[in-house]
């Protein structure tokens, strides 16, 4: 190469001259301008069925920054009067049952009906196992790809009420983006399914069929909340197991007394591997719908839904709050002492320290 000449007339390279030259302010600005997000144009893409938009809202919903919370409560605000239009189905039942293989036949014969299903979760433990999506989306391979589709794994992290509250306004979101059928999984762990069930519209358990003691082991309380039992991989040789698994549960279900809705929950069985009574529970869903919107069960339920979170958040945040308090937590130590010393009792002591002044 050529070596410059040194000359008085030699031209250096031009340096643009910016006012803000220093490298560590110049990324903040850059950070900055980057999370401006512009909240009325990320609601216009959401109704315009943008699926990137709605997953950058989603995130908002789930982030723990103030800031983006704000957007997300705007953004949701925005989207509300759009919601509610979907069919809400809530799918639960033990690892291994075939709830992501149910997700992903069942989500295949919806989208080849022209609908378009979005899939949530709700798994309070997902912090260890990434998910219950994600863990195993492998298994909804088609689904995933699918253009009617959208998977979302759950929010992590986090208390079920946190967990809960985002799945929440994420459907909200998923609605006004147009989706008709709303699945929301999960595991069942602790208290879970009876989060997911304060959600959806139908409630759906799968189950597997044993030998003979199908009752045995099933959370009290499960069966009374399922709209639907489907007995999964009735297939091969165990297609006659869950044909008199289903006999039993219906027994089973007999016992229990009538729903407001006037609908009889149904126990149905299934391959979801073969893809055989997947079309039958659709159809058994969209009975459920006819007949709970015609008696406006329906609706009523959606509004005791509304009214069970609002009473629930109000008591989280009250709780949270007093616990919080400086003054609160030092009285709180002293009266377990009074207590340990048998000077005061548990009663008394809540009564002191509920009366608190801040
Ligand atoms: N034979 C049969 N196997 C199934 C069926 N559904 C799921 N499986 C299998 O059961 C295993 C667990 O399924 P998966 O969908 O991951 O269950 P999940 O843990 O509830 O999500 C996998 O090996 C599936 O291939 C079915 O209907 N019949
Ligand atoms: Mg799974």
């Amino acid at each position: 190469m050529a070596k410059e000449k040194k000359s008085a007339l030699k031209e250096n390279k031009g340096v643009s001259i910016s006012e803000i030259t220093d490298p560590s302010t110049i990324k903040v600005l850059k950070k900055k301008r980057r999370s401006e997000i512009n909240t009325e144009a990320l609601v216009t893409s959401i109704l315009n069925k943008d699926i990137t938009a709605l997953s950058r809202a989603i995130t908002l919903v789930e982030s723990k920054n103030p800031k983006h919370l704000e957007k997300a409560n705007t953004i949701i605000k925005a989207c509300l009067p759009y919601a509610n239009k979907s069919i809400r189905i809530g799918i639960t039942g033990v690892p291994g049952v075939g709830k992501s293989t149910f997700i992903e036949t069942f989500g295949k014969h919806l989208t080849s009906k022209g609908k378009r299903i979005a899939v949530l979760a709700i798994d309070p433990s997902s912090s260890l196992t990434k998910g219950s999506i994600l863990g195993d989306k492998t298994r909804m391979d088609d689904l995933v790809k699918d253009d009617n589709a959208f998977i979302r794994p759950s929010a992590s992290g986090d208390s079920l009420g946190g967990v809960a509250r985002k799945t929440r306004e994420a459907i909200i979101l998923c609605e006004a983006a147009g989706f008709d059928v709303i699945i929301i999984e999960t595991v069942g762990v602790g208290q879970s399914e009876t989060t997911v069930h304060s959600m959806v519209d139908f409630f759906l358990l799968l189950k597997l069929a044993g030998a003979g003691d199908e009752l045995q082991g099933i959370k009290r309380g499960i069966i009374e909340m399922a709209d639907a039992i489907a007995i999964n991989k009735a297939d091969g040789d165990n297609l006659k197991h869950a044909k008199l698994a289903k006999v039993e549960f219906n027994r089973a279900l007999h016992l229990y007394p009538e729903k407001s809705s006037d609908w009889q929950p149904k126990v149905t069985i299934c391959s979801a591997l073969k893809n055989e009574g997947i079309d039958a529970i659709w159809e058994l869903i969209l009975d459920y719908i006819a007949i709970t919107s015609k008696n406006n069960h329906f609706n009523a339920k959606r509004n005791e839904q509304n009214k069970f979170w609002l009473i629930q958040t109000i008591e989280e945040q009250l709780k949270s709050t007093f616990f919080n308090r400086p003054e609160v937590k030092t009285a709180l130590e002293n009266q377990l002492q009074l207590i340990k010393d048998n000077k005061t009792t548990p009663f008394a002591a809540a009564d002191y320290l509920l009366s608190l002044e801040i």
